[in-house]
Parts: structure tokens; C-alpha cells; sequence
């Protein structure tokens, strides 16, 4: 059966690009494929964090995974740390990947300029080697994510080729899945970036446990342009259309056709808020719940770092041997 693996930082809330670019993809790849998902704290220290806000981070993210429509019964659901082989993995990775290869990744580049300070980590330059263990750790055949982890899909391939054509047949050569709408869900103030947790843009941000209030404000007040035309075109109008796929990802249609049934912006952004709320609020109520009952959370949490584990020694050992490790006696 088609595996499926894919990861979420805790190194902030869940935002409607996650949602919408990748975990809505997840709840419905879990019913069809073999599937595992991730909170990848050993992503988020890339960055640095506060541990108490790692720690509750991390809860929140799985209890926001599962509210979104993980099921622990159908999926597993893990948090990368518990499964040491990711960074096992991640090293021989790293000797696998070439220091240019790791270079060239734009996300490196504009995350490492974003840093306040001159402090950039060694871990936000090689996290591609990480991302590529991830998945490859898992006989991974599928990868859904966002537009943004095109590149680091690319070089996780070309890692796996080359490691299988040094030491032979070892790696599964994955498949990214990036959804057609709403791939790359834009900053609602600054269109021309995408919506992202380690961007200190608190207004351009939709929040997937925000107050709806809050939401709707927040689509109200979203950058359009100085024109009138209500057009899907993202080059010269990146944030009505912007606006547009938002919408239609939430209601299941394309963006141009969407665009035909408004002549306003202020309609626009009132129905795409109502779009978003509907598809959200659900998942809102949910997360409240899991949240109140900490124990049942840690439960699952042990029972998807169990299933996990038992996949990752079999890929790890194999690894191991194939590059010439001496097994222990
Ligand atoms: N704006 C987005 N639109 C569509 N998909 C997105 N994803 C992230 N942003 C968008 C997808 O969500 C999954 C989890 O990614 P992440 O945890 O790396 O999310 P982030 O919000 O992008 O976090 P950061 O810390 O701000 O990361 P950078 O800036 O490093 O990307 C992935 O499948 C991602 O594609």
C-alpha cells in the first residue's frame, strides 16, 4: 500500500495556509493510504524556542492535528524527538548531501536573513538532511505539503538516489502531493509572502484557533489593490487573488470561476471570511476538547511513538548496514 508521511513545525500556531496546503490533505489521505504524520519539534529548534513553549507547542499541535481530523486509529501520529532514528538518519543523511546542494535552498536563505542578530543555526542549514530522514525513514512513496517544500522534497529525492546508487538499493524515491488550490496560502497584508508561523505578521495571519471575530477582521482589513476588477491573476493582483483561492479551497472550486460571482472587493472578503469560519469552527470546538483531557492526549501520543518506532528500526538498520556500519555483537 502507498505510504504517506508528511511533518508540522511546533515552533508556532496552526495557520490556515497549514491547514489548507497540507494537513486538510492529510485527514483525507489517512482513509485511502498508510499513512504518518508529525509534529517536527526537532524542526522547530532550528530556530530558537522557549522550552516551557516548546513543550505546550507541541500538545497543542497534536491536539490541533487530531481536531483537524487525525485519527490516531487510522493514521500514525507522532512527535518526530520520540523517534530517535530521525536524527540517526538525519546524520548519514547530512554526509549524503552536498554542502552546495544545501546552499541552494531558498527557504534557508530567507529564513537565515530573517534572524534577528547575527545567530544562524548549523541546524537551519542542514534541516533539509533532517526533512529528507523524515521521510525517507519511512519507505515514504507520497509527501503532501505545500508549495513551499517543493525544493526540500526535490533534494530529498536526489539524496535518496544517490545514497541508493552508492550503497545500493535502500531508499524509497518519494513523490511530493502539493494540493491544486491553495497551495501557497499569501500573507493577507503582505501578498506577496506566504502566510508563515515564523513571521512576525500577527494581522496577515489567519490562525486555524483564532476567535471568529478575530478571523473576520482580519479578512476585512486583507491588502487588495488600488483597482476595481474582482480577476484571478496572481502576478498583477496577488492579494485579491489571494482572496480567491482561499475561497475556493474552502468551497471546493477553482479560483477563476469563483472570481465571476463578485464585482466588490468588500464582498469578496465577507464571503471568503464566512467560507473560512465554516470549514474552521468545527475544528475549533474539537481542539477544546482534546485539550481539557491532557492524560488521553500523552496516550496517544506514546501509541503513535510505538508504531512509529517499529517502522523506523527496520529502514534504519538497513541504512546502517548498506553504508558499512559494523553491527553490534
Ligand atoms: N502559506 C502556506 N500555504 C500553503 N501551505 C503551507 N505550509 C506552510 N505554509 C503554507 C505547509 O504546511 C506544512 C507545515 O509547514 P511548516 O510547519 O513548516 O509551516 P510554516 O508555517 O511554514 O512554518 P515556518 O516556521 O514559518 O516555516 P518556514 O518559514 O520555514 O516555511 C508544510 O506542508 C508546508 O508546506
Amino acid at each position: 500500500m502507498t505510504r504517506v508521511f508528511s511533518g508540522i513545525q511546533p515552533s508556532g500556531e496552526m495557520h490556515l495556509g497549514n491547514y489548507l496546503g497540507a494537513v486538510r490533505q492529510w485527514v483525507i489521505d489517512q482513509h485511502e493510504y498508510d499513512s504518518i504524520f508529525c509534529a517536527v519539534d526537532l524542526h522547530a529548534i532550528t530556530t530558537q524556542q522557549d522550552p516551557d513553549d516548546l513543550r505546550s507547542k507541541t500538545l497543542d499541535t497534536v491536539a490541533g492535528l487530531i481536531a483537524a481530523g487525525l485519527d490516531p486509529e487510522q493514521c500514525i501520529l507522532l512527535v518526530q524527538s520520540h523517534v530517535h532514528e530521525h536524527t540517526d538518519l538525519a546524520w548519514l543523511l547530512e554526509c549524503t548531501v552536498s554542502f552546495g546542494e544545501l546552499s541552494r535552498m531558498t527557504q534557508f536563505k530567507d529564513k537565515s536573513a530573517r534572524q534577528s542578530g547575527d545567530f544562524v543555526s548549523a541546524g537551519l542549514f542542514t534541516y533539509p538532511a533532517l526533512m529528507a530522514a523524515d521521510i525517507l525513514l519511512y519507505d515514504t512513496d507520497r509527501v503532501p505539503v505545500g508549495e513551499d517544500q517543493r525544493q526540500h522534497l526535490e533534494l530529498a529525492r536526489d539524496v535518496a538516489t544517490r545514497f541508493n546508487s552508492r550503497y545500493g538499493d535502500t531508499f524509497v524515491v518519494p513523490e511530493a502531493a502539493i494540493p491544486k488550490t491553495a497551495a501557497r496560502v499569501m500573507d493577507l497584508q503582505a501578498p506577496h509572502n506566504k502566510m508563515s508561523k515564523s513571521v512576525d505578521s500577527v494581522a496577515g495571519t489567519v490562525l486555524v484557533f483564532e476567535e471568529p471575530s478575530a478571523i473576520a477582521k482580519k479578512f476585512k482589513r486583507a491588502v487588495t489593490d488600488s483597482d476595481t476588477e474582482v480577476r484571478f491573476d496572481p502576478d498583477e493582483k496577488p492579494g485579491v487573488s489571494n482572496l480567491l483561492s482561499i475561497l475556493a479551497a474552502c468551497v471546493g472550486r477553482e479560483p477563476a470561476d469563483v472570481a465571476d460571482e463578485y464585482t466588490r472587493y468588500g464582498d469578496l472578503k465577507v464571503a471568503t471570511a464566512e467560507a473560512v469560519l465554516a470549514v474552521l469552527e468545527p475544528i475549533q470546538t474539537r481542539r477544546t476538547e482534546l485539550l481539557a483531557d491532557p492524560a488521553e492526549l500523552a496516550r496517544l501520543i506514546e501509541i503513535g511513538a510505538s508504531k512509529a518506532e517499529e517502522l523506523a528500526v527496520k529502514v534504519m538498520d538497513r541504512a546502517r548496514n548498506a553504508m558499512g556500519f559494523l553491527p553490534r555483537g
